[in-house]
Formats: structure tokens, C-alpha cells, sequence
């Protein structure tokens, strides 16, 4: 049986698109992932645990719909792969990296652990993540928040389409 899950990918280093382009390619490669629908880019800037910071380079962001046969942990480690692949070093929390993919929900999941968390646990209140998501699927619905596009509905303003 396979799963929807949806997936925010980001990048504020080196050539931005071409990575999301490319981690895209890599997630509907990968074995037990299929139909890779991705939503518009959306640039947005760098958010960051003291707030939005205009020195640091700008994110673009992206939320893609998969199907999965994979388990929960089995995606985070082909996740964490695609990641690696595409150049991203952890140094610190909420840097700037090459390439983030993170996990926003996963079928009907719940779960709180100290790997992963789902749904995610600050999706709700990140324009970067609830526009582009809401302008792919409008009837997402985040679990514990409600409706996709009525919590992106004031967000528009935080962040530029770019296609
Ligand atoms: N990701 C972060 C921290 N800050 N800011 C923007 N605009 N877009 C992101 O994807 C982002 C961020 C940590 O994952
Ligand atoms: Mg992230
Ligand atoms: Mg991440």
C-alpha cells in the first residue's frame, strides 16, 4: 500500500533551482518512492532562530507530493542520502545549506521522536512552507491545524512566486 506523503525543500546556497531540480529527479529515482508532483518555487528570506535575516542569502523553497511504499525512517534515510548528494554539511541548527528536505506529514501519521517528528512540528506557521503546499493542493489539510490554504491565506505577502 502507498502512502501520500508531502515533502518542503529548500536551498540558500549555490545554484538554488538547479539543486531543487535536481533532488526532485533523485526522490522520484529512488526505489519505493513514485509520482513526484512538486509545487511552484517560492523565494522567501532566510529565516532564522533570532527571526528573518536579510544579510543571509535567500531561500527558495518548494513542497512536493509523493507516494511512498517506504516507511516513515526508511524516507528520512533516503532523505538524508539525496541531502548528502546534493552537498549539504550539518554544522549549525537552522544554517544555510545547499539543500533541506524535511517531512511535513505522512499519510495520516502521528508521531513525536527524537529523529522525526510528524506532522512537522512548526509547518503550520511558515509561509515558505504553507504557500508553495497550498498552491499545489488546496484541499491539504495539516494535521492539528486544519485546512493548507486558509492558514497560508495572510502568508502570501512573506514570500515572491517565482514560476
Ligand atoms: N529553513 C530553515 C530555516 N530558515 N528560511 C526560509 N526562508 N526557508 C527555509 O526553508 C528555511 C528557513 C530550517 O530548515
Ligand atoms: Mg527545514
Ligand atoms: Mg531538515
Amino acid at each position: 500500500m502507498a502512502t501520500i506523503a508531502y515533502l518542503a525543500l529548500g536551498s540558500n546556497l549555490g545554484k538554488r533551482r538547479k539543486t531543487l531540480k535536481s533532488a526532485l529527479k533523485a526522490l522520484e529515482a529512488t526505489p519505493g518512492i513514485a509520482s513526484v508532483v512538486c509545487s511552484p518555487f517560492v523565494e522567501s528570506a532566510a529565516l532564522t532562530l533570532d527571526g528573518v535575516d536579510e544579510t543571509m542569502p535567500a531561500y527558495i523553497n518548494a513542497v512536493a507530493r509523493i507516494e511512498t511504499k517506504l516507511k516513515p525512517k526508511e524516507l528520512l534515510t533516503e532523505i538524508r542520502r539525496i541531502e548528502k548528494e546534493h552537498g549539504r554539511i550539518r554544522l549549525e541548527r537552522w544554517g544555510s545549506r545547499t539543500l533541506d528536505i524535511d517531512i511535513l506529514t505522512f499519510g495520516d501519521e502521528l508521531r513525536a521522536g527524537k529523529e522525526l517528528t510528524i506532522p512537522h512540528p512548526r509547518a503550520f506557521e511558515r509561509a515558505f512552507v504553507l504557500v508553495p503546499w497550498a498552491l499545489l493542493d488546496p484541499e491539504a489539510v495539516l494535521p492539528g491545524h486544519g485546512n493548507v490554504a486558509k492558514l497560508a491565506e495572510s502568508m502570501h505577502s512573506q514570500v515572491v512566486v517565482k514560476e
